[in-house]
């Protein structure tokens, strides 16, 4: 059988407004990662996800869209786009598009109109509901239509005058929710995939996917949420992901549009289990080829916390190997995982899991080896392949993000918490961390504009970036480089199946591959201490070799009985 190509590529996500600024205006655009592709040909990615490039008011930097088939002024013209799609292509990449259909921009044509009057035929594109009490306050609890609080704060529901009614956002009030219900709205969706695909595009990363289907009432209302906190807004996020028709609506796209391309797709599915993972990327069944999902991305939260991911906790190891187990072995044969630690609304990795100081590089090398050997499609957030390190801005005027600047606003006035505590949570998980403008080299900032760049960069540019770690042969860059290699040279880190050894070691991660009769061993150390590695007495290895290691090999190692560095990787062919 063959194998699709989705299945043995690496994907490498831009995030355009931080890449390369081309025309010194601060923000990353089109040409500017077209100059660029030298950079990920060398790296060896086979893909490029690119974040939004559509024309938006740039409320959540792009993810609110008011034209899904134009480009953003600053981040250039249909033009750019077209002639970095063919030099990508030239260089055998390829390129899969951020669809957010979700919600569009309140800038956007439909919603202009929809706006109006109940009776325009695009009223219905957007999500609706009278207030609960007519005679309440607009804006009261008791006129809200539900208690739902939106991921960027407030109610989700904006009163509009000119007809009367709330309308509903689960993010910020500039991103309309799009009413999947309506039959036109839903073909408005796959004839805007269709012009990108037209265009060459190779398929799509699809933001919130899981979110479109909404769970609506009898009686035409959408439940209250559970109350988790005082006052009277509650988090909504749960009630909405997972919907009723969401795989209806799922497999109508893929019969409508994907089927008809030679596509790889991923959805954004916030809270899904391995049940949906399974559902969703069934190859004969399902709809999408794999899900971004987000277990593994809440091991260091406090669980059920209303403050979300912002009540920090420290991870327990032994909670990464369950889940991760859990993914690989529950889709093993029958669906497909993403491999992702990193992207634009996370944390950065060698800072949240590793060590940023001392043992950034070898943490950073660690943590890729852990990723690239398990089973699925790894995804590369720029930057990473540089073990670049979160920043902590001094301010909160020194952060852009609207997730963090709302949360920030919040926590301290509403809820009266400490700022100092606040700023501890926001250097841990704010969504800048990984947003500060990709390190070229060590020239005026960092070789990423000749302007000003529209965030802060990381100050260890001079001593972190693209053109340091390719001149260093021990660098995160030439590690990642030789990862992503071995991935195309051996089917058994495609095929092969997992199963986790030390479930309960708190520092030491070892799991094995196993294709036939060959079988890898994969050892990796979560910690900043030495650890020993005891391999299980039933697993033979009288022979073996190292495949890859972040460190030398110390040599006449026993497996039985192997000292491991700190944060020191391992890959071993077990020869029997
Ligand atoms: O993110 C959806 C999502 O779940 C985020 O709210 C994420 O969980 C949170 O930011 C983690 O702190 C997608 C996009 O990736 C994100 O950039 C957008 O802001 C969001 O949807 C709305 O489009
Ligand atoms: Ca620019």
């Amino acid at each position: 059988m063959n194998t699709p190509w989705w299945k043995s590529s690496v994907v490498y996500q831009i995030y355009p407004r931080s890449f390369c600024d081309s025309n010194g205006d601060g923000i990353g655009d089109l040409r500017g990662i077209t100059s660029k592709l030298d950079h990920l040909q060398a790296l060896g990615v086979d893909v490029v996800w690119l974040s939004p490039v559509y024309r938006s008011p740039q409320d959540d930097n792009g993810y609110d869209i008011s034209d899904y088939r134009d480009i953003a002024p600053e981040f250039g013209t249909l033009a750019d786009f077209d002639e970095m799609l063919a030099a990508m292509h030239a260089r055998g990449i390829r390129l899969v598009m951020d669809l957010v259909v979700n919600h569009s921009s309140d800038e956007h044509a439909w919603f202009q109109q929809a706006r109006t009057s109940r009776d325009n035929p695009y009223h219905d594109h957007y999500i609706w509901c009278e207030p609960r009490d007519a005679a309440a306050p607009i804006g009261s609890p008791a006129s809200l239509p539900n208690n739902w609080e939106a991921a960027f704060n407030g109610s989700v529901w904006e009163w509009n005058e000119p007809t009367g009614e709330y309308y509903l956002h689960m993010f910020s009030r500039k991103q309309p929710d799009l009413n999947w219900e309506n039959p036109a709205l839903r073909q408005e969706v796959y004839a805007l995939m269709r012009f990108w695909l037209e265009r060459g595009v190779d398929g799509f990363r699809m933001d919130v996917i899981n979110m479109i289907s909404k769970p609506w009432r009898e009686d035409g209302s959408l439940p209250d949420a559970p109350v988790v906190r005082d006052g009277f807004l509650q988090p909504g996020f749960a009630l909405t992901c997972n919907g009723p028709r969401l795989l209806e609506f799922l497999r109508e796209m893929r019969h409508e549009v994907l089927d008809h391309h030679d596509t790889m797709t991923v959805g954004e599915a916030p809270m899904a289990t391995t049940r949906q993972g399974r559902e969703i990327s069934d190859p004969i069944d399902g709809a999408l080829n794999m899900l971004f999902q987000f277990e593994h991305m809440d091991l260091d939260s406090l669980p059920g916390d209303p403050r979300g991911k912002w009540a920090l906790k420290p991870l327990d190891l032994r909670d990464l190997k369950r889940t991760m187990a859990r993914w690989q072995d529950e889709l093993h044969g029958c669906g497909w995982n993403s491999l992702y630690l990193g992207n634009h609304d996370q944390p950065r990795p060698v800072s949240r899991f590793g060590d940023d100081g001392e043992h950034r590089v070898r943490s950073a090398q660690m943590l890729g080896t852990w990723l690239h050997l398990h089973q699925g499609t790894p995804y590369v957030y720029q930057g990473e392949e540089l073990g670049l390190g979160n920043v902590r801005f001094a301010t909160i005027d020194d952060y852009q993000d609207i997730e963090t600047r709302n949360m920030y606003r919040v926590a301290t006035t509403e809820r009266g918490e400490d700022p100092a505590e606040v700023m501890r949570a926001i250097h841990a998980k704010g969504r800048d961390n990984a947003r500060t403008p990709m390190p070229w080299n060590d020239g005026p900032n960092a070789g990423f504009t000749t302007g000003t760049p529209w965030l802060k960069l990381n100050p260890s540019w001079p001593q972190v970036n693209a053109a340091q770690a390719v001149a260093d042969a021990g660098s995160v860059f030439h590690y990642y480089r030789r990862l992503i290699a071995l991935r195309k040279a051996h089917p058994i880190v495609i095929d092969g199946r997992h199963d986790l050894l030390l479930a309960e070691h708190p520092a030491l991660y070892a799991y094995t591959r196993t294709l036939g009769a060959e079988r890898w061993l994969v050892v990796c150390n979560f910690s900043a201490d030495e650890q020993l590695f005891e391999l299980p007495a039933d697993i033979p290895a009288a022979r073996w070799e190292t495949v890859i290691a972040n460190i030398e090999p110390a040599g006449g190692a026993d497996l039985h009985a192997l000292p491991m560095r700190p944060w020191e990787a391992r890959v071993i062919r077990l020869l029997g």
